[in-house]
Formats: structure tokens, C-alpha cells, sequence
């Protein structure tokens, strides 16, 4: 008989292959029993239980794409520092994100990743992880940083094709992904051709087409897909695998889906925007479209049922928010003085760590979309087999950390940013009706929200290292 600390009884349990119903046993902050009559074969004692029945017991949601406190240009904040973005995140079913730290032109990966570790320190609600933003790749930073980092737990790197003072060339990121071959890291890359985009915005600009609505016609989807193909062929020439984030349309799919078809080993992401919205939400008056500026920009109806199509047939294997939450009615977020003079100067990014699972667990498991399994992988397991976090991460299975979710699936809300718990002063999906939300959510065994209520501490969540492609899990 087992003396547990913690018994989710009666709920339907699923993992990225499998539904059934049992119930969960738990002991010292990680999964020990799955089974039945788990409470009745318990040995007699302190043990908190938690009723499930009626609702679903799944992994706690992994986002492995988030930005939380990041330099974001002079005179611009972001609007999540780690309290609250963890928090939010949190209240959404998660518990991990994975933020990026970025590296300084000229400046070493360990100064900011410690100045980062710093910012994270006590103030998590959910466990994290950090990606490596490698915005100038010196041979220091190539050849002894990056190794030392990898080794040490800092496993994947995220490189930019755009974006002035942050986009590599294409010499770069073949030694970047050349060191990601030799360490076993991985490597994700933003896909915009930054020569075409700057063409694009001369003109627009010439042209006194200033309005938000312009970042997405300097940002068309040709930019994307020839910087998609190129990474692409990078990762083939290297023959190292490759992450490619935030994919908004068909016609990067397609190349994601060629490569594939050409032997290299490709992980797709796509994010809600890309399902949710178009680039007609960019048109708002009084510059509210900023509100909805991002990159890759979100494109149109047909775009959003072919990123659809990649969900539910497997082409992506991640969905991630790509929270880059800035305010918008703030001189130092969307509406930033130089902002309201051209779109170029808005700041890239959009809240959504709290609305991404809700969305698609509304938008495809009631929809009838994709099924549970096939959700669980999209939201949790495959983030944390990307990224070296796999098995402890990631799976409701014996022996994993204790990172579960209750979903009701009978909750019907309304998205409404008073409601939700980031910094920022809006939501992009605001008035979307959704059904089904996480009412709990437990953290290595701990209950962290219990019946939507906010029960845990901030300093709950921490570091979490991750591993190196074919490192051993100890
Ligand atoms: N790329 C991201 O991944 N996030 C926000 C902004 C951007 O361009
Ligand atoms: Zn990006
Ligand atoms: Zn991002």
C-alpha cells in the first residue's frame, strides 16, 4: 500500500497516444501509480484528493515559444515580467514556458543568461526553461560558448533571418547550425527575408502608407516561404535538424512538407494568431491595428484553414503562443511615439500564453477538429521532446513530474482581457466564446489553481534544464 500526497480520482486521462479513465497517485512531486481505486487501495493517511470525474486529466502545457522580459529597443517595455507572464500562463493550463534570452551585440551568452536567471528567480509561477537568442555569433561565442552552454542544460538556440541588429546571414547560420550539429542543440529560426521586407517598407513609406495595416503588406507571404525554403537548405547542408517557428500559411507548410519529404528532419510550430486572425485585424481605427502587428503577420481566411489542415494532419508538431506581450495604450508599447508615425517602428509581438490551449482546445477537440491525443502532443508532449525535457516532461506516465491540468470541458467563457491575468491591456482574441478551460492546475504535485482560484506562490515554478539531442537522461 502506498502512503500518496496527492490521488486525482476519476478522471479521463490522456496522453499524446492514449484516453482512458484512472486515477492519478502521487508522491513526492511526481506520478508514482496510475491505476484503479487508487483512494480505496491507499494507505490510510494524510492524502489530499482532488475529484476529477467529469473532466479530463492531461499533461500541464508546455510553451515552448514565449518571450518574458526581453530587450525590446529603446524606449520600449515589454509587458510581461515573470510573475506575471508565469501566472498567466498558469491560469491557461500551463506549467512550463520556455522565454529566450537574448544575447547583446558584443556581449557574452553567460552575462545574459545570468542577468535572465536573476529575472526568473523567485518569481515563477510555472517551471521554465530558456532558449538562446544568438544575435551575434563571434567564433568565442561558436566555438566555446555555445558548447559549454549545450552541455550545460541550454540546448537550443532560436536564430532570426530578419529584423535590423538581430538577423544572422546565411554564413552565420550555417555556423550556428554546424555547432547545434556538433553539441546535439537545437536550432529555431525565424523566417522573413529581411532585404525584401526593408524593400517593401521604402515603398510603402514613399507611398505615405504608414498605418499598421502596412506591416503585413511589407511582410507577404512570398517573404516567408523563400526564407523558409533557404533555412531549410541551410539545414540540409549542415544535415542537422530544425525548428521552424511561428508558420502562417500554405505555402511555407509546403516547403516544411518538401524537406521532409527530402530526408530532413523538420519540426513545424504554428501559433493561434495564424488560426484566429487575418490581416484585416490590422486595419483598426486610431491605429488599433497595432494591436494585432506580429511576425509573420496574420494573413487571411484561407492561410488559417490550411495552418488548420497542419494541425490535424501532423504537419506541425508544435503550437506555441509566441507571447510578446506589449501594451497598447502606453508611449512605451504599441503606441509608442515613433510608432504612430509608421508601422515600422511598432513593436513586434502579441499576448496569448493564456488563451492558446483554451483556443485550441475550444477550436479543435469541441470542434471536433483534433482529438485529445493529437492535442496533448500539440500542447505539451512534443514541446518537451524538442527540447530535451522528455519524459519528465511533457506526459502523464509513472515516474514524470507531477504537471497536470484538469480540463472542464462543460466551462463556456467569453475571452475578455479583464479576465485574464498578464500585463498587457488587451487581448488579440477578445470576445472569442470558448468551451472547455483548465479549472486546476497542479505543478510537480502541487495545486497551484484549484477550481479556477489561485492557490500556489509565486517562487513555485523554477529552472528547469533541458537536454541535448541524444544526451541520457539520468
Ligand atoms: N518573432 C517572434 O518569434 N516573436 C515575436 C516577434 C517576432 O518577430
Ligand atoms: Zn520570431
Ligand atoms: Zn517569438
Amino acid at each position: 500500500m502506498t502512503q500518496f500526497d496527492l490521488i486525482i480520482q476519476g478522471g479521463t486521462i490522456a496522453t499524446a497516444s492514449d484516453i482512458f479513465k484512472a486515477d492519478v497517485g502521487i508522491v513526492g512531486g511526481r506520478i508514482v501509480q496510475i491505476g484503479e481505486n487508487l483512494v480505496e487501495n491507499a494507505q490510510a493517511g494524510d492524502v489530499q484528493i482532488i475529484d476529477a470525474s467529469g473532466r479530463y486529466v492531461l499533461p500541464g502545457g508546455i510553451d515552448s515559444h514565449v518571450h518574458i522580459s526581453q530587450p525590446s529597443g529603446e524606449g520600449i517595455v515589454m509587458a510581461d515580467d515573470f510573475e506575471s507572464g508565469t501566472r498567466s500562463a498558469l491560469f491557461g493550463g500551463n506549467t512550463m514556458i520556455m522565454p529566450f534570452c537574448l544575447q547583446e551585440k558584443n556581449g557574452p551568452m553567460r552575462a545574459a543568461l545570468n542577468a535572465y536567471h536573476e529575472l526568473a528567480e523567485g518569481n515563477c509561477y510555472t517551471d521554465v526553461s530558456f532558449h538562446l537568442i544568438v544575435s551575434d555569433p563571434t567564433d568565442t561565442l561558436l566555438s566555446q560558448e555555445l558548447p559549454a552552454l549545450a552541455a550545460d542544460g541550454y540546448a537550443s538556440f532560436k536564430v532570426f533571418m530578419t529584423y535590423e541588429g538581430l538577423r544572422l546571414n546565411d554564413a552565420e547560420i550555417l555556423k550556428t547550425l554546424d555547432v547545434a550539429r556538433s553539441t546535439g542543440a537545437t536550432v529555431m529560426v525565424h523566417c522573413e527575408n529581411e532585404e525584401a521586407i526593408r524593400f517593401l517598407i521604402a515603398r510603402h513609406e514613399v507611398a505615405g502608407d504608414v498605418a499598421p495595416r502596412a506591416h503585413a503588406s511589407t511582410r507577404p507571404v512570398a517573404v516567408e516561404r523563400e526564407a523558409t525554403h533557404r533555412a531549410l537548405t541551410l539545414a540540409e547542408i549542415v544535415d542537422v535538424p530544425i525548428v521552424i517557428v511561428h508558420v502562417s500559411n500554405g505555402e511555407a507548410m509546403d516547403e516544411i512538407a518538401r524537406a521532409r519529404a527530402r530526408g530532413i528532419k523538420v519540426v513545424g510550430e504554428t501559433c493561434p494568431q495564424y488560426l484566429m486572425l487575418t490581416a484585416d485585424d490590422l486595419d483598426g481605427m486610431d491605429w488599433e491595428g497595432a494591436k494585432f502587428v506580429c511576425s509573420p503577420p496574420p494573413r487571411d481566411k484561407a492561410a488559417q484553414e490550411e495552418c488548420w489542415r497542419g494541425i490535424e494532419t501532423g504537419l506541425f508538431d508544435l503550437f506555441s503562443s509566441d507571447h510578446c506581450p506589449f501594451r497598447y495604450d502606453d508611449e512605451r508599447g504599441k503606441r509608442t511615439p515613433k510608432g504612430l508615425e509608421s508601422f515600422r517602428h511598432i513593436p513586434n509581438g502579441i499576448p496569448g500564453v493564456e488563451t492558446r490551449l483554451p483556443i485550441l482546445f475550444s477550436e479543435g477537440v469541441m470542434k471536433g477538429r483534433i482529438d485529445l491525443p493529437r492535442f496533448v502532443a500539440l500542447s505539451a508532449t512534443n514541446h518537451a521532446k524538442t527540447y530535451g525535457l522528455y519524459p519528465e516532461k511533457g506526459t502523464i506516465a509513472i515516474g514524470a513530474d507531477a504537471d497536470i491540468a484538469i480540463w472542464d470541458p462543460s466551462v463556456t467563457r467569453t475571452i475578455r482581457h479583464a479576465d485574464l491575468h498578464d500585463g498587457a491591456d488587451y487581448s488579440p482574441y477578445e470576445g472569442i466564446e470558448i468551451t472547455g478551460w483548465p479549472t486546476t492546475v497542479i505543478l510537480g504535485g502541487r495545486v497551484m489553481i484549484s477550481d479556477g482560484k489561485l492557490v500556489g506562490k509565486k517562487g513555485d515554478g523554477a529552472y528547469r534544464s533541458a537536454r541535448a539531442r541524444g544526451a541520457k537522461s539520468v
